[in-house]
């Protein structure tokens, strides 16, 4: 039997929230490398359209909406419209996500509200929009980037841990309220990827030295490395085939093997 047939995507339409660049461009890069037809939203059209046309050159015709994630209405009425112009989404990502790093006391409550918005309510939204086409059509997958964050704490990132780790509990809860109608929700966890959004914790310091943090990471990671987006593009494929109808309500983590390692030891 040709086993992998299981993993292929043809036919199926998924949806990455937030994913003109970075994560999200990858795993729907890899996504429609398994078959997907992929369909994407940014917050300014701008976004949507270099997203378009980063898609066009790896061959890949997208979908691209504007829509803010954290916006209900928008949400519905481009879900609405998707489904009109494009068909039912079987694999939803919520990749959408922002983090602040701010020591907690000097956090404004409305920047901390703000993260939660993103990246717990926004998940939520989306779900919530897509779960009944979903049941009508007898499956469906969704994936919520989760983080380390969903299981640790760090200095300065506390509004998008405490996010990240409802998200989890989101995850777990979507997978036992739903997972009768055949539908799987599952997590990855990336562990620390190269993408703009930890482009911070890399700079090079003034005298040209490696960033502590980026020495810090790479000394906690057994693979000796930052990962790549496109290290996310494989396990997305997988919660997004049905080679993983089995698997639910499970975090699935990418993090060459930082969870698991005490950390180099000092020469
Ligand atoms: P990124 O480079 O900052 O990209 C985030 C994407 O989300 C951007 O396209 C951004 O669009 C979009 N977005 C933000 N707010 C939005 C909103 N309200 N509505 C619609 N789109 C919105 O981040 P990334 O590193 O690719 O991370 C993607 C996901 O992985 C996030 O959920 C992040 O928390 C998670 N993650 C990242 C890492 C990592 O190490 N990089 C590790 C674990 C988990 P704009 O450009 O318009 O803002
Ligand atoms: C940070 C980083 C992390 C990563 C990721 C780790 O400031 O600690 O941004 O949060 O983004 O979530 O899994």
């Amino acid at each position: 039997m040709d086993y992998i047939k299981n993993y292929s995507l043809e036919g199926k339409v998924a949806l990455i929230t937030g994913a003109s660049y970075g994560i999200g461009f990858a795993i729907a890069k890899a996504m429609a490398g398994a078959g997907a037809t992929i369909v994407f939203n940014d917050i300014k059209q701008e976004l949507v359209d270099k997203g378009i046309a980063a898609y066009a050159a790896e061959g890949i015709k997208a979908h691209g909406y504007v829509c803010d994630v954290t916006d209900e209405d928008g949400v519905n009425a481009t879900v609405a419209k998707i489904e009109q112009e494009v068909g039912v989404i079987d694999i939803l990502v919520n990749n959408a996500g922002i983090i602040k790093r701010v020591p907690m006391i000097e956090m404004a409550a409305k920047d901390f509200r703000q993260v939660i918005d993103v990246d717990l309510n926004a998940p939520f939204i989306v779900s919530k929009a897509v779960i009944p086409s979903m049941i009508k059509k007898g499956h469906g997958k969704i994936i919520n980037i989760c983080s380390m964050m969903s299981e640790f704490g760090r200095e300065t990132v506390s509004a998008y841990a405490a996010a990240k780790g409802g998200l989890k509990m989101l995850t777990r809860n979507i997978c036992s309220e739903y997972g009768e109608y055949n539908i799987q929700c599952n997590g990855i966890g990336p562990g620390y990827i190269a993408t703009p959004q930890t482009a911070p914790l890399r700079e090079k310091q003034a005298d040209g030295s490696r960033h502590p943090f980026d020495q810090f990471i790479v000394s906690k990671t057994p693979a000796g490395r930052w990962g790549e987006a496109s290290d996310l593009g494989g396990p997305a494929v997988f919660l997004a085939s049905d080679a993983s109808d089995f698997v639910n309500g499970q975090i699935l983590y990418v993090d060459g093997g930082i969870q698991a390692y005490i950390g180099k030891q000092p020469s």
